[in-house]
C-alpha cells in the first residue's frame, strides 16, 4: 500500500505564528488532503523548533522558565493551526524525550562514523538565524536577514565532516534531480556544493538549553543539528528504532521555506548518510510570503496574524488566496485591498453566487428533488473530466496554484453553462421539463466535482457545499477517482441555504 510521510519546517517558538510560516503549514496542509483525497495513507508532521537562544532569551524577559514559556506557545501555536483548518497527524516539539532519545543516536552514530572532532571555533553567530556567518556573507557588519548584527563568538567546538560528504551529495543531486524543487533551489545548492563545504560546528559550549552533547555534555547540541532530527525522532528514531520508524521513514516529502534548503538538502542528508539512514525522497522550498512588498519576519516586526487575517472572512478564503494567487515555489504578496478583491471575485461573485443560484433553482422548479435525468451535458461532463486531468497533474507536480485556478475554470465552466440554457425561460415551458431536469442535474453534478476538487484547499467550504448538493458521505472517505467521475444520480436532494460568502464592500 502507497504510504506518504510529509513534514514542515518546525517553527522557533519566540512569537507566535504570522502569515509566512502559516503559509507554509497550509501549503503542506494541501498536500496532505490531496494526498488522502488520492487513497494515500499519509502522516504529516510539524512541531516547534524550542532549543533557540532567542526562545530561551525571550522567556526569561517574561520571567518564564524555558519550559514553562514553550508549553505556553505550544498551545498558541496549536491554537492558530487549529483555527486555519491544519490536519497535522503527529506534533512534535524538540524538549520531548522522544525527540532527545532520536538525537542522542543519531549523534553518538555520527561519532562512532569517526565524523565528530574537536576544534576551536571563532567568527560570527546570527542569533536569529541560529547560524554560523562568514564576514562575506554580511552587509554593513549586519546579518543580510535579520539587519542585526551578530555575536563574535570563540569557544571549543565539536565539528561535524560535512565536507567529507560534498561527492557523495554531488552525486545525490545528479542521480535524483527530484531530490530538490523547485530548480532555482536545486541550482542555488549545485553552485553551493561546486564551491567545496566546510566542517560545521554542532555544539555550543556551556549552553545549558539545549540537548547536551552525548560525546561532551558540559556542550549543548547545535539548535540546527537538534532540529533537522525530529523528522526521524517523531516516527520513532533511538536505540530499538520502534516499527513505526520502519513504517514511515524515509519520509517522501520535507515542505521548508527558501532560506532553509542548505540545512535541508546539504547538512541534513550528509548527517543522515554519516549515521547509515535512508535520505528523505524530496524536498520542496517554497517561496516568501511578503507583506504590501515587504519581508515579513518576526524580528522585524514586519508581520501579520494568520489567525487575525482568518477572522474576516475565515480560513478557507485565506487558505485559497495562499494556494491560489502565489505560484507555489516563488514569493508572493499579500495586501488585505488585494485580498478582498479576490474574496469576491473567487467567492461571493463566482463559487459562492453559483453555489446559491444552483441550489435556488432546484428549491424552486424542482422542490429541492431531482430525479435520474434522461440526457446529461455532454461537454460540461467533459469539461470535467478533463479539469480533474488538469489538477491531478498539477497537484502531482506541486503547482497548488495551477490545480486551484483548475478547479476554479471549472466553477467558471458551469456559471457559463447556467447562463446558456437558461433554466429560468425552460421552466417557463412545460415541454422543457426533461431538458430542465438534466440542466439542474447537470450543474449540480459540476458544483460537487469542483467541491471534491477543492477539498484539499477550503476544506469546510468544500464539505458545505458537498452537504447542500447532497453528498451525505463524510468527506474523508471521498477519493479522487471514483468521485470526480461525472454520475447521474438516481434522486438528489438539494439544500438552499444562506450565501456562503456575502461580498465584502
Ligand atoms: O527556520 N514566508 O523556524 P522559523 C514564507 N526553526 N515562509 C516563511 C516566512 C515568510 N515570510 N517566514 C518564515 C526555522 N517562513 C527553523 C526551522 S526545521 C528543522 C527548523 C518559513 O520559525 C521558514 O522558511 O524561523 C521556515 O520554513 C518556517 O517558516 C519556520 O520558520
Amino acid at each position: 500500500m502507497s504510504r506518504f510521510y510529509l513534514t514542515t519546517a518546525i517553527d522557533y517558538v519566540n512569537s507566535r505564528p504570522h502569515l509566512g510560516t502559516a503559509y507554509e503549514k497550509i501549503t503542506a496542509d494541501v498536500i496532505a488532503r490531496y494526498k488522502r483525497l488520492s487513497g494515500v495513507t499519509t502522516r504529516f508532521l510539524m512541531g516547534n523548533d524550542e532549543h533557540s537562544q532567542n526562545v530561551f532569551r525571550r522567556a526569561r524577559e517574561l520571567g518564564l522558565e524555558p519550559l514553562e514559556y514553550c508549553n505556553r506557545m505550544e498551545q498558541e501555536f496549536r491554537g492558530v493551526w487549529q483555527a486555519l483548518g491544519i490536519s497535522f497527524d503527529d506534533f512534535i516539539r524538540t524538549t520531548e524525550p522522544r525527540h532527545r532519545v532520536g538525537v542522542t543516536w543519531m549523534v553518538e552514530r555520527i561519532a562512532t562514523a569517526g565524523d565528530l572532532y574537536e576544534g576551536f571555533y571563532e567568527g560570527w553567530y546570527c542569533v536569529s538565524c541560529e547560524a554560523f556567518k562568514q564576514e562575506k556573507d554580511l552587509v554593513d557588519g549586519n546579518c543580510p536577514i535579520h539587519r542585526v548584527r551578530p555575536e563574535w563568538i570563540r569557544e571549543r567546538n565539536h565539528f561535524f565532516r560535512l565536507s567529507k560528504y560534498r561527492d557523495a551529495l554531488v552525486s545525490l543531486f545528479d542521480r535524483h534531480p527530484e531530490f530538490l524543487l523547485p530548480d532555482v533551489r536545486r541550482n542555488e545548492i549545485l553552485r553551493l556544493l561546486e564551491g567545496g563545504l566546510e566542517d560545521i560546528s554542532i555544539s555550543r559550549a556551556g549552553q545549558a538549553w539545549g540537548i547536551p552533547l552525548p560525546t561532551d555534555p558540559s556542550s549543548a547540541v547545535y539548535v540546527w543539528f537538534d532540529a533537522l532530527i525530529n523528522y526521524a525522532s517523531a516516527v520513532g528514531l533511538g536505540d530499538a528504532h520502534d516499527a513505526r520508524f520502519a513504517e514511515w521513514w524515509p519520509a517522501d516529502l520535507h515542505v521548508i521555506g527558501k532560506d532553509i534548503t542548505r540545512f535541508h538538502t546539504v547538512v541534513w542528508p550528509a548527517m543522515l548518510m554519516s549515521a547509515g539512514l535512508e535520505l528523505p525522497r524530496q524536498v520542496f522550498g517554497h517561496g516568501w510570503v511578503h507583506l504590501g512588498g515587504q519581508k515579513m519576519s518576526k524580528s522585524l516586526g514586519t508581520t501579520l496574524d494568520p489567525a487575525e487575517v482568518a477572522g474576516k472572512f475565515g480560513a478557507d478564503p485565506l487558505r485559497l488566496y495562499l494556494v491560489k494567487e502565489i505560484p507555489y515555489g516563488q514569493d508572493g504578496d499579500f495586501t488585505w485591498e488585494r485580498y478582498e478583491e479576490r474574496y469576491n471575485v473567487d467567492l461571493a461573485n463566482n463559487l459562492g453566487n453559483l453555489v446559491s443560484r444552483v441550489a435556488a433553482m432546484v428549491d424552486k422548479y424542482r422542490g429541492g428533488r431531482l430525479g435520474a435525468p434522461e440526457s446529461s451535458p455532454d461537454a460540461l461532463a467533459s469539461k470535467a473530466s478533463e479539469t480533474v486531468q488538469v489538477y491531478r497533474r498539477a497537484m502531482d507536480g506541486f503547482a497548488l496554484h495551477e490545480a486551484a485556478a483548475a478547479a476554479f475554470r471549472l466553477v467558471d465552466a458551469a456559471n457559463e453553462f447556467i447562463a446558456q440554457t437558461e433554466p429560468w425561460a425552460l421552466a417557463r415551458d412545460p415541454a422543457q421539463a426533461g431538458r430542465l431536469d438534466a440542466v439542474l442535474s447537470g450543474a449540480v453534478e459540476t458544483v460537487r466535482i469542483a467541491a471534491v476538487l477543492l477539498l484539499p484547499v477550503m476544506p469546510a467550504a468544500a464539505a458545505e457545499i458537498l452537504a447542500r448538493m447532497g453528498e451525505n458521505r463524510p468527506p474523508a472517505s471521498l477519493r479522487l477517482d471514483e468521485d470526480t467521475t461525472w454520475r447521474v444520480e438516481p434522486e438528489r436532494v438539494v439544500s438552499k441555504a444562506s450565501a456562503l460568502w456575502p461580498r465584502a464592500e
